[in-house]
């Protein structure tokens, strides 16, 4: 039996990681940031009680930030593959907090190759790096490729940079089995509340069931190339079971506005819109009601406005990814389109509002946490 070890498993990418090494049959440890409330809701479906024999899911308490806690977990744990998914994932949250972000998502992952160096482990211990598109940032080539140049554009981006290269340079230096996947936005009904899609499909569900009244927006031309986590998760896993380490981009090769999205998730809910004025005078109101999931919401109704303090210091206006080599030497190729994956994410999102909706018209609601 193969042993996995998921830094990251209580994040979206984590979660499905976790369901899908399951599956295989891999017995799967993955490290969890104390809290001060529990954090593990993304996997309380798959978690096993320690206290019955043979639990196939086993979870550590530990932090990126702590290189003696990760040397003591994969001394313990001498995992066959580590999947490095934790970080500070928010780009926007980097500009606020670089240090913390450099700290983490770069020499974090130099932490955890040396560990694997350190305990002698590299030539036993196969580690995949979540990379990221970010790392193209101010595009120089359309579509990105894993020979496009990279721009970073975020304290984020940069300290990705860091740990692609650290990746590299470790496979290069010491044969460490070690892949980086350059991933483009990936999304899912698990995707943290506050990136654009879920906060775009939340809080619309919750407009038309009463429970917020607009969606305040940052810079909705934004450009990207939005896959299904679950696609996304599949190919980590293949990335770590070829004969050599290499590197690869996955996208799914077509590109939506933020505004596109938008306009999608009102049609899901049965509302059509129309994006008037421009600039930070941008608004999007109702024309039309056609679904029977829009209790609250008439024509006319404004259910979205600009709020500049969501613009960010420096923008990645456009991402496009082509994943041609994946597709030739793995096999892999996305299944969900983003279209569909909106319509799954609508879904989820409206069944939990009207669930919010039934409780405060009984007078049980608690209050709905906005950004
Ligand atoms: P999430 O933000 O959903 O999950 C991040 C995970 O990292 C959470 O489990 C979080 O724990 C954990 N974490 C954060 N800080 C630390 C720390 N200091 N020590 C240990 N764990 C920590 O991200 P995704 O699942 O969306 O993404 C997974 C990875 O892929 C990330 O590295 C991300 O940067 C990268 N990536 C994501 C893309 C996407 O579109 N989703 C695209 C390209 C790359 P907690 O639950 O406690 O917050
Ligand atoms: P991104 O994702 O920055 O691409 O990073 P996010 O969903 O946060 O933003 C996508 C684009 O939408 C624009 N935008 C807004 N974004 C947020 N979060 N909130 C808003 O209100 C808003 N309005 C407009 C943004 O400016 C941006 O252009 C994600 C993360 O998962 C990273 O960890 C990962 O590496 C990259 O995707 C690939």
């Amino acid at each position: 039996m193969k042993r996995a070890l998921i830094t990251g498993i209580t994040g979206q990418d984590g979660s499905y990681l976790a369901e899908f090494l399951l599956g295989k049959g891999y017995e799967v440890h993955g490290i969890k940031r104390r809290a001060s409330s529990f954090n593990t809701q993304r996997i309380d479906h798959i978690y096993e009680d320690p206290h019955e024999p043979n639990p196939k899911l086993k979870l550590h308490y530990g932090d990126l930030s702590d290189s003696s806690n990760l040397i003591r977990l994969m001394s313990e744990i001498r995992p066959d593959e580590v999947y490095n998914l934790a970080a500070q994932s928010h780009v926007a949250v980097s500009f606020e907090a670089p240090e913390y972000t450099a700290d983490v998502d770069g020499l974090g992952t130099l932490r955890l190759l040396e560990a694997i160096r350190f305990l002698g482990m590299e030539k036993t211990t196969r580690f995949y790096q979540a990379s990221t598109s970010e790392l193209y940032g101010k595009v120089l080539e359309t579509p990105q490729t894993e020979t496009t140049p990279f721009h970073p554009r975020s304290p984020y981006a940069v300290a990705k940079m860091y740990a692609y290269w650290i990746c590299v340079n470790y496979r290069e230096a010491y044969g460490l089995y070690a892949c980086n996947g350059i991933l483009f936005n990936h999304e899912s009904p698990r995707r943290g509340e506050t990136f654009v899609t879920r906060k775009i499909t939340r809080g619309l569900a919750n407009i038309a069931q009463g429970l917020e009244d607009c969606l305040y927006m940052g810079n909705i031309s934004s450009l990207r190339d939005w896959g299904h986590a679950k696609d996304y998760v599949r190919m980590q896993w293949m990335m770590l079971q070829q004969e050599s380490p290499d590197d690869f981009v996955i996208a799914t090769g077509k590109q939506y506005s933020v505004r596109e999205f938008i306009r999608w998730s009102a049609e899901e809910l049965g509302m059509t819109l129309e994006f008037r004025g421009e600039g930070i005078e941008e608004h999007a109101v109702v024309t039309d009601v056609t679904g029977g999931d829009v209790p609250s919401v008439t024509p006319g109704d404004v259910v979205m406005r600009i709020d500049p303090q969501y613009f960010r210091p420096a923008e990645v206006e456009t991402l496009l990814g082509d994943s041609s080599k994946a597709k030739t030497l793995l096999g892999w190729e996305p299944e969900i389109t983003a279209r569909e994956m909106c319509a799954e994410m609508v879904a989820s999102d409206l069944l939990t509002a009207r669930r919010h909706a039934l409780l405060k018209e009984h007078g049980y609601a608690l209050p709905v946490a906005v950004e």
